[in-house]
């Protein structure tokens, strides 16, 4: 009993800083959703499987160097290979949770130093998520967590610097769940927003792009 192909899927974002547990969570409404019998998929940013997502992923390794610039572009680069894609995801009534988006390649590139309008400008166009759920948690609880590797940025004063980009971008319209709670508790405000949202385009939310 999946949807009919004439009520369109839902663009459900995951942000938060590193460890926030964002890969937990788009695992977990992935299955329940898949499960309840709707039409989903479980994607994240950078997708490193396509060419420029082979370049970003050497990058955060520290496998090669680029200008901050440069790299910023190459993240934008990432999501417009896959826009054609999700649109035609979407339209065709496939929600879609996505792991990072455009609200990441500002945070991080505007924590590095870089003008945040410089920033957010190749973004203009990309589809606008329907719904952004920043799962907050401090940088200091999240290194807690462990597991830090050795990728780029995982280090507890960038992320600090990070965490204030973040606060600058959200506005009203993100549900913030609080995620210090248990993964169970989490998962379980996730579901309500998410579902929520999804009535919302199946009764025809018009789609809109970025930056609305
Ligand atoms: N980046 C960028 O600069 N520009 C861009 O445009 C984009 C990204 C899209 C790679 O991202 C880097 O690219 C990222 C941003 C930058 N750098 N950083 N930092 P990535 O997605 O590949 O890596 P990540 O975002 O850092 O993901 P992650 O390490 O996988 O973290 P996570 O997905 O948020 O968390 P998790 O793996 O689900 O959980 C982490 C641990 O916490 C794990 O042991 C869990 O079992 C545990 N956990 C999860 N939830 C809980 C709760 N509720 N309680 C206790 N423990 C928990």
């Amino acid at each position: 009993n999946k949807e009919s192909s004439n009520s369109r899927g839902a663009l459900i974002v995951l942000e938060g800083l590193d460890r926030c547990g964002k890969t937990s969570q788009s695992g977990r409404l992935y299955k329940y959703l898949d499960e309840q019998g709707h039409s989903v998929e479980s994607w994240r940013f950078p997708d490193r499987n396509t060419g420029v997502g082979q370049m970003i992923s050497s990058y955060l390794a520290n496998k090669s160097q680029l200008d901050d610039h440069a790299i910023h572009l190459l993240f934008s680069a990432n999501r417009w290979e896959k826009r054609s894609l999700m649109e035609e995801k979407l339209k065709s009534g496939t929600t879609l949770i996505v792991d990072r988006y455009s609200y990441s390649g500002v945070a991080f590139s505007s924590a590095k130093g870089l003008d945040i309008e410089w920033c957010k400008a190749p973004e203009i166009g990309l589809l606008a998520p329907d719904l952004v759920v920043y799962l907050d948690i401090s940088p200091e609880k999240a290194a807690e967590r462990g597991g830090y590797g050795d990728e780029r940025y995982e280090q507890l004063e960038f992320q600090k610097k990070v965490a204030g980009s973040y606060l600058s971008l959200r506005d009203s319209s993100w549900k913030v769940i609080d995620a210090t709670l248990s993964i169970e508790d989490v998962e379980k405000k996730l579901r309500e927003v998410v579902l929520d949202r999804m009535m919302t385009c199946h009764k025809g939310k018009p789609m809109s792009q970025l930056w609305p």
